[in-house]
């Protein structure tokens, strides 16, 4: 339970986002080409890695990780540490573009590739969306084109270590071409759907998509 202090801070920060949403800020109205630029319009470079969350961190040992895949796919799993853990591992290197502004160059991950996941569950083909689901209550939602792409992992390391516990550890899913609020940290579900259902942050008023080049941060 959050304490009043604390619910108090998490409703002041979801309001000001929702406001800057309404507003617009941060808009430079450009559009750029990521083969041209690595910086996509209206970002800054950081060398920290900024920690962003609703102010929970859930504590996950990881003998109690979860994660579910279920919806529309032929075969639904819920797979346990060790499961997750036998799955084939590779390493990913990716920029991260957050929309509140700050972008992170080369960034090492060690993960499994969302491909991995899907040919375990073999999604439908009415499976058009994915939602995910994580620890804290949080919420997102990506198309199948942009869940699938060859790129998006569930990391468990950063930087030669385990994932942080405030970076999402055990568990978080990473998703490099679109805006970092579509990399949900301390995943506990991906729920396979006909129709897109908004997240947390997309009902409050950012874009359902959020590609960082075409500048969709809001609407
Ligand atoms: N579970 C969960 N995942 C989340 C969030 C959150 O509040 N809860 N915030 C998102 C947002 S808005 C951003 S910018 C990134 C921040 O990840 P970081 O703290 O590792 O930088 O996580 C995303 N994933
Ligand atoms: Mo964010």
């Amino acid at each position: 339970m959050p304490g009043d202090d604390e619910g108090r801070f998490r409703d002041k920060l979801i309001r000001t986002k929702e406001s800057w949403a309404r507003a617009g800020r941060l808009l430079t109205g450009q559009t750029s080409d990521p083969a041209q630029d690595r910086l996509p319009p209206g970002q800054r470079l950081v060398t920290d890695f900024p920690v962003l969350d609703l102010g929970v961190q859930p504590n996950l040992p990881p003998e109690d990780v979860r994660l579910g895949l279920d919806g529309l796919v032929a075969v639904p799993v819920r797979l346990d540490w060790a499961a997750l853990q036998a799955l084939p591992r590779e390493a990913f290197r990716n920029d991260i573009h957050c929309v509140t502004q700050w972008s992170r160059y080369d960034n090492d991950w060690d993960g499994v590739p969302v491909s991995s996941l899907l040919e375990m569950v073999r999604p439908k083909d009415e499976a058009r969306f994915v939602s995910l689901e994580a620890h804290d209550g949080y919420t997102t939602n990506l198309a199948m084109e942009d869940f699938a792409r060859p790129e998006n992992f569930l990391a468990f390391g950063w930087a030669g270590r385990p994932l942080e516990r405030q970076h999402g550890g055990p568990m978080r899913l990473v998703v490099p071409h679109l805006y970092f609020w579509k990399s949900p940290k301390w995943l506990r579900r991906i729920e396979f759907l006909s129709e897109d259902r908004p997240g947390f942050w997309e009902v409050r008023g950012y874009h359902h998509r959020g590609d960082p080049w075409l500048e969709e941060r809001y609407g």
